[in-house]
C-alpha cells in the first residue's frame, strides 16, 4: 500500500513539475460515511467467518466455524461504516445473508463535502473475502447522481451480464469504464487488497492538464461503493442458494480501510490547500492560491487583476493573473472580453494585451485605464497620468465655453455659437457678439452673411426667394435651387416644379426639361406624328429618329397593320 502510495506520488511529480498543484492524500480520513445496512444495526447478530484457524480471544467455535456476535449498541461489537475510513485496523461489516439474501446488495458511500481530484482507490479487507460482484461509483454532483468508475466481478460472463459487454474492452479512452476480474478472488479469505488506478494506463495520463475528459473522469465529490454479490466458495453454491443459515451467516462484506487518494482542484494555481477557517468546524479545504488568483480552487483572477482572462496554468502555459493598469486612481477592476479583443485596454507594461477595465476611477480621471480626465478637467502638459492631481479644474467662462478644455493647454472648448480658439467672435450662423444668437435668415440663400431682415426681407441669391430667402425662386429647384433648364422648344415656360424639378410640356414633348419627343412623335425638335396602327406597335410606337413603326410580334407592314405569314 505505502509502496503503491510512493509510486503514484512519484510520478505525478514528474508529470506535473513546472505547475503548482497540492500534494496527493488519503482523502477518504474521517469522512462522512453512510452504510445502506451495516451488521448489529437491528440488534445483537450472530455471523461466522469463512477462515477457520486463528480464534481470536472473543470469538466462539460453533459446528467448527469461528463465530462472533455483532452489536451496535455495545461498544466492542459494534462495526459502523465509520471504521472503514478511521485509518485504523477497526472494519465495518454489513448484515450476513442469514439476516436476507438481500444483504447481497449494499452501498458504502462515503461524502468528501467538497470537490476533489481523485487518482486511486484502494480498499482493504477485513475478515472476509474481496466482493464478488460490485462497483465503484462517483459523484460530482455531491450525490444527487452517480456514474461508475470500474466493474469487479469474479468472471468475464458477469462482466458482460451485469455492466455490458464494453465494459471487457480494454482502455481506449480517458474515461472508459472497465470491468476487472482480478480482484474478486475467493483468496485470500481475509485482508485481500483492492487498488484502484483512475490514471494509469488513460491515454491522457502523462498530460492530465491537457484533457478535460481525464479532468472530468477524476472529479469527485461523493464516492460509491455499490456491493452486489458476496463471493462464495465453491462448494457453498448450493447451500447459500437454500439459504441455509448456518452456511449464510458466513456470508458478509468486511472493509477494514479505504484509501481515497487525491488532491484539492487548485487549476494549477497553488501548491497546498487547507482548512478554510482552522477556528470553524468545517473541514472544507480550499486551495491558497498564487499567481493572483483567488476562489476556494483559484478559478478566477482577483479583484484588481483581472487584466488577463484567467486560465489554468499546465507546463505549456503557464498563467499568473496580472493587474490592471489603473495609473493609481483606482484598484478595481474587471475583465471584459470585447475590450480585449479591440484590444482597448492598457497592460501595466503599456502595451494594448488583456480586457482589464477600471473600476470606480478616482480623482477626477475615468476611461478604460483611468487615463482620461473627466469633462471640465484637463491634465496640464507637465503631469503623469499616475499622479493623484493629473485632473484638475479647466479655468473656463462657460457664456462662451462648454466648460471643458484642452489636454496640455487648458484650452477652453468654445461652444458652438463662437469661432474657436478664443471665443472672441460669432460663429458661422450666429450674430450680435457676444451674445451670438442664431440667423434668421436662410445663410444659403442669402446673398452675404446676412443674419436679420431688414425692412422684412433678407437679401436673396437670385435663386432663392422668401423673406429669409428659404424658398427657391421661379426657375430653380431644390435642394440647392439649380436652375430648371427647361427646353425652349418643348416647355411651356422656364418655370419647373420646384421640388421635382420637372418642366410643364407643350404637348408632343417629354422628359424632365422637356426635350425629346412623346411617344408617337419622331424627329426632334419638330416631334412629327408616326403614321403607325398603334394596335400593332410596341408601346413606344415609333423609332424616335426615323419614325419607323416599331411592331409587336406577329404583326408586320410598314403601319404594323398587317399579321405576319404563321
Ligand atoms: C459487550 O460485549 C462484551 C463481549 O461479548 C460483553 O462482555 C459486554 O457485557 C457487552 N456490553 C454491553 C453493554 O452489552
Ligand atoms: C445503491 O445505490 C444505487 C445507486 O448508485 C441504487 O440504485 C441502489 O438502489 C442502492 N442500493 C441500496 C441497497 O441502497
Ligand atoms: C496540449 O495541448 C496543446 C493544444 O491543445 C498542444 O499544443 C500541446 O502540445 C499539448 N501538450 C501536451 C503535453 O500534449
Ligand atoms: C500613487 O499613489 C500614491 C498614493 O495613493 C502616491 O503616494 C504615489 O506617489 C503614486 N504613484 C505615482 C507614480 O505617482
Ligand atoms: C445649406 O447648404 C448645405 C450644403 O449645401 C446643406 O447641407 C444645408 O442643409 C443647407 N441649409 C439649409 C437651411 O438649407
Ligand atoms: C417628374 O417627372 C418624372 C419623369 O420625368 C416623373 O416620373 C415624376 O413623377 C415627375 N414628378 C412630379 C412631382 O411630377
Ligand atoms: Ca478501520
Amino acid at each position: 500500500m505505502a509502496r503503491y502510495i510512493a509510486l503514484l506520488l512519484l510520478y505525478t511529480s514528474v508529470a506535473c513539475a513546472e505547475i503548482l498543484t497540492p500534494p496527493y492524500f488519503n482523502l477518504a480520513l474521517g469522512k462522512k460515511i453512510t452504510a445502506s445496512a451495516t451488521c448489529g444495526d437491528e440488534g445483537s447478530e450472530l455471523y461466522c467467518k469463512l477462515a477457520g484457524a486463528n480464534v481470536d480471544h472473543d470469538e466462539t467455535v460453533i459446528q467448527g466455524q469461528v463465530c462472533d456476535y455483532c452489536d451496535a449498541t455495545n461498544k466492542t461489537k459494534k462495526h459502523p461504516p465509520e471504521y472503514a475510513v478511521d485509518g485504523m485496523e477497526t472494519w465495518w461489516q454489513s448484515p450476513p445473508l442469514s439476516r436476507g439474501m438481500k444483504y447481497n446488495e449494499v452501498n458504502l458511500t462515503i461524502d468528501l463535502g467538497q470537490e476533489f481530484h481523485v487518482a486511486y482507490v484502494f480498499v482493504r479487507m477485513g475478515n472476509s473475502p474481496r466482493p464478488g460482484l460490485w462497483a465503484l461509483e462517483k459523484s460530482t454532483d455531491y450525490g444527487k447522481t452517480f456514474k461508475p468508475w470500474q466493474y469487479f466481478s469474479d468472471s468475464p460472463q458477469d462482466c458482460v451480464r451485469y455492466f455490458g459487454k464494453e465494459s471487457l474492452q480494454p482502455i481506449t479512452k480517458d474515461d472508459s469504464v472497465i470491468c476487472s476480474t482480478e480482484y474478486s478472488k475467493i483468496v485470500p479469505l481475509e485482508g485481500g487488497e483492492i487498488p484502484i488506478s483512475l490514471l494509469n494506463y488513460r491515454p491522457s495520463a502523462n498530460k492530465y492538464f491537457n484533457s478535460s475528459v481525464l479532468q472530468e473522469w477524476t472529479r469527485a465529490t461523493n464516492v460509491r461503493l455499490r456491493l452486489l454479490r458476496t463471493k462464495n466458495l465453491l462448494g457453498h453454491l448450493m447451500s447459500v442458494a437454500r439459504q441455509d443459515p448456518t452456511v449464510t451467516r458466513r456470508y458478509f462484506y468486511s472493509i477494514k480501510d479505504i484509501s481515497i487518494g487525491g488532491r484539492c482542484m487548485c487549476n494549477g494555481h497553488a501548491d497546498t490547500c487547507d482548512p478554510a477557517d482552522p477556528q470553524s468546524d468545517s473541514s472544507i479545504l480550499v486551495c491558497r492560491c498564487q499567481h493572483n488568483t483567488c476562489g476556494p480552487q483559484c478559478a478566477a483572477c482577483c479583484p484588481g487583476f483581472e487584466q488577463k482572462k484567467w486560465r489554468i496554468s499546465q507546463s505549456w502555459d503557464k498563467f499568473a493573473c496580472e493587474p490592471c493598469n489603473c495609473h493609481n486612481h483606482t484598484t478595481e477592476c474587471e475583465f471584459d472580453a470585447s475590450i480585449d479583443e479591440q484590444f482597448l485596454s492598457l497592460d501595466i507594461n503599456g502595451r494594448y494585451e488583456g480586457g482589464g477595465v477600471c473600476k470606480n476611477c478616482q480623482h477626477n480621471t475615468e476611461g478604460i485605464n483611468c487615463n482620461k480626465c473627466k469633462p471640465t478637467y484637463y491634465r496640464p502638459y507637465e503631469k503623469r497620468w499616475e499622479e493623484l492631481d493629473v485632473c484638475q479644474p479647466c479655468n473656463c467662462n462657460l457664456h462662451y465655453s462648454t466648460g471643458n478644455c484642452q489636454e496640455e493647454t487648458g484650452q477652453c472648448e468654445c461652444r458652438r455659437e463662437f469661432n474657436p480658439p478664443n471665443c472672441d467672435s460669432c460663429a458661422y450662423g450666429y450674430f450680435d457678439y457676444p451674445n451670438c444668437k442664431p440667423c434668421t435668415c436662410n445663410l444659403n440663400g442669402t446673398d452675404g452673411q446676412h443674419c436679420t431682415p431688414t425692412d422684412g426681407m433678407c437679401p436673396c441669391k437670385f435663386n432663392y426667394a422668401g423673406a429669409s430667402c428659404e424658398k427657391c425662386a421661379d426657375g430653380y429647384y431644390s435642394p440647392e435651387c439649380k436652375n430648371c433648364e427647361c427646353n425652349s422648344v418643348g416647355s411651356v415656360s422656364q418655370v419647373c416644379d420646384k421640388e421635382s424639378g420637372n418642366c410643364t410640356c407643350k404637348s408632343k414633348y417629354n422628359g424632365r426639361t422637356c426635350n425629346q419627343c412623346e411617344a408617337g412623335y419622331f424627329n426632334y425638335p419638330t416631334c412629327k406624328h408616326c403614321n403607325c396602327d398603334t394596335s400593332g406597335t410596341e408601346p413606344i410606337i415609333c423609332d424616335d429618329i426615323t419614325g419607323q413603326c416599331i411592331c409587336k410580334p406577329g404583326f408586320g407592314g410598314t403601319r404594323c397593320d398587317q399579321c405576319l405569314s404563321g
